[in-house]
């Protein structure tokens, strides 16, 4: 089901690449309103598509859009050391005990993530974002016999689905010249994602209970969360770069916790050969705090069940695809694929560490 939506995503952007090449073929690139032409729509007009609100509208127009992003997550580490599942069931202590240690480790996780957005701007200084999301987790584990030991009783997954948090953003323009653009993100993201899932675990004496997930599985915040930040980007000819913070600040508690507050910086370069087709890199640093407090409800001798077992830094590296429909049906069309891989992960752990993120997504602007 997961990789199904991806490859289909994936065949689409192909399919759709080469019609915007073939149709650029035809072209001179001497676009000009003068005599006649359409005004090209550049590919790298907008940041990279996994950062968000990098970019404003003029007065008047709408966007809206569609990415789908597939995570993916592969073993454990504590800071930036890998550790193995008995590692971690002989050495670890047990947050609830007994028993003494952890029994269960995550191996792997994947999570797909559909969001839905729309911008518009009433003025050319104020642009209005809304994103909504419907999210899709799985989780493997490994099960170990008893209170101690590396006997294995088995394996389960545990799944959740469902609406995620939504957020509703207002980018204010600070400044714009030729070369130079600066706007300040103000945004709150709404509790919409449920906190309350459940599934069925296997514990180490081999009973199989349904519980409600740790954190990691749930599918919102729980809290109101602010999201101020802001944004910079340039542009000389054929080539344009940015810069982008971005906060994320719980407002209380919700259920006797709060997930860390984030930070994340990123910086971002890209190349546009021509206006139809672009390529970027992009550098992203995330930080990421403990869960303060915890729910009474989630007491299980697994890491994500411990709300000190969250956060830590991370540093991503990414590669974009962006392209541009400038004739016909595509005019206005913009399709991306950011793929991006770790190249530095401290976590509080032991926790499960990221393999790659891809993002695919699509924007029409009117
Ligand atoms: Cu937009």
């Amino acid at each position: 089901m997961f990789l199904d939506n991806k490859k289909i995503i994936c065949v689409a952007i192909l399919l759709l690449n080469i019609n915007v090449l073939a149709d650029e073929n035809h072209n001179n690139i001497g676009f000009s309103m003068d005599n006649g032409e359409l005004k090209p729509i550049n590919s790298n007009g907008h940041g990279p598509i996994d950062a968000m609100g990098e970019h404003m509208h003029k007065e008047g127009k709408w966007m809206a859009s569609y990415h789908f992003q597939h995570m993916s997550m592969e073993g454990n580490r504590i800071g930036t050391t890998e550790v193995s599942p008995e590692f971690i069931v002989t050495n670890v202590a047990n947050r609830f005990p007994p028993p003494a240690t952890l029994r269960v480790v995550p191996t792997k996780m994947t999570m797909n993530m559909h969001m839905f957005g729309a911008m518009y701007a009433p003025a050319d200084w104020l642009t209005l974002m809304f994103m909504g999301m419907y999210m899709e987790k799985s989780m493997d584990h490994i099960t170990f016999q008893g209170a101690s030991g590396t006997t294995r009783r088995g394996t389960f997954t545990t799944t959740s689905s469902g609406i995620g948090d939504t957020k509703i953003s207002g980018i204010f323009r600070i400044s714009e010249n030729n070369m130079h653009k600066m706007h300040l993100n103000a945004g709150i993201s709404l509790p919409t994602g449920d906190t309350d899932k459940r599934d069925t675990i296997l514990t180490p004496n081999g009973a199989r209970n349904n519980v409600v997930l740790p954190y990691s599985m749930q599918l919102g915040s729980g809290t109101f969360d602010l999201l101020p930040g802001i944004t910079y980007s340039g542009k000389i000819d054929k080539i344009s770069w940015g810069g982008q913070y971005i906060g994320t600040f719980r407002i209380g508690d919700h259920k006797g916790y709060s997930l860390g507050d984030i930070h994340e910086a990123t910086s971002w370069l890209s190349y546009q050969p021509q206006p139809s087709i672009s390529v970027s890199t992009r550098l992203a640093y995330k930080n990421e705090g403990k869960i303060d407090g915890i729910d009474g409800r989630i007491s299980l001798p697994v890491q994500t069940a411990d709300p000190d077992k969250y956060g830590g830094d991370t540093i991503n590296l990414y590669f974009g695809l962006n392209l541009a429909g400038q004739k016909g049906v595509l005019r206005g069309h913009r399709f991306t694929l950011e793929v991006g891989i770790p190249i530095h992960q401290d976590l509080n752990g032991p926790q499960m560490e990221t393999d790659y993120i891809i993002t695919a997504g699509w924007q029409f602007a009117w």
